[in-house]
């Protein structure tokens, strides 16, 4: 089966963010998803190389995908006020919301900005956010002879980070883009995590800011008085009926 072609019974179309340090390897993954297709800039830099978040769909497997890639967390071009702002752009991109974010490592680098990528990305996007988290490792070339469990094995930090993301990974050996096997067995991961989450496939944003929080379920209610009073005020506008008293009043004048 080829990952161009049909793959039985997940037919449900997929919206993918793709998250991580700076040149790890994002946008690369994000063409191995694509099939192999030049889509994203990818290329090697000492500077952040995609500096806006950029959406691409195609057909992938039987499906339709849709992939997000994003600037660099802890960028060395951006400030992060801006990654933040590309992040809520990349949900807009991916609308209602991405049903997983691919969490990209490069194997082989794992520095301390890696280990708190989970708490930057929860601050930028809410806590919520590490519940739809999944480690992508890219450099799988770079594994040789050892399997990719022998190397988590080695790296207790690496535990750490596989375990805030809900115990899922896959490697990815962007070199060999045209491997389609990586690429269904990736999704068929993140079926797999769908399964695990029925009530809320996908991620939507927590309305955070208090400002925002008051005016969003303030407003249905004020909207509700004012429309009570309207009509309150309308209805004083007929003349009612006298009052009982009022006519026996008037028939003795
Ligand atoms: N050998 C090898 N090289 C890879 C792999 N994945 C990515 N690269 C290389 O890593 C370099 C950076 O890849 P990018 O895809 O541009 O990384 P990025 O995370 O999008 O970078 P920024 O957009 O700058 O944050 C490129 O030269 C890629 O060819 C891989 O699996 N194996
Ligand atoms: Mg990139």
């Amino acid at each position: 089966m080829s990952a161009s072609g049909q793959m039985q019974g997940a037919k449900d179309p997929l919206r993918l963010v793709l998250v991580g340090l700076q040149g790890v390897g994002k946008s690369a993954a994000g063409n191995t998803i694509l099939g192999g297709r030049e889509e994203f800039e990818s290329d090697v830099s000492s500077t952040c190389l995609t500096l806006r978040s950029e959406v691409r769909k195609a057909r992938v497997c039987g499906r339709q995908v849709t992939v997000v890639d994003t600037p660099g967390l802890f960028s060395r071009s951006l400030l992060d006020a801006e990654v933040k702002l590309e992040l809520e752009k990349a949900l807009m991109l991916c609308a209602p919301g991405p049903h997983v974010f691919l969490l990209v490592v490069q194997l082989g680098r794992f520095t301390q900005e890696e280990r708190s990528v989970v708490e930057k990305l929860k601050k930028m996007l809410g806590s919520n956010v590490e519940s739809y988290l999944m480690v992508l490792f890219t450099y799988g070339d770079r594994l040789k002879s050892k399997t990719i469990q022998q190397f988590i094995e080695e790296d207790k930090n690496l535990q750490t980070l596989i375990q805030k993301c809900g115990g899922q990974y896959h490697v990815f050996n962007n070199t060999d883009e045209e491997n389609e096997v990586q690429v269904r067995e990736l999704l068929e991961k993140v079926d797999n995590r769908l399964k695990t989450r029925i009530n809320q496939p996908y991620f939507v944003v927590k309305v955070r800011n208090t400002w925002a929080k008051i005016f969003y379920f303030a407003l249905p209610v004020l909207t509700a008085l004012a429309f009570a009073a309207v009509l309150r005020y309308i209805k004083r506008g007929v003349p009612a009926e006298p009052a009982e008293h009022l006519k026996k009043f008037l028939k003795q004048e």
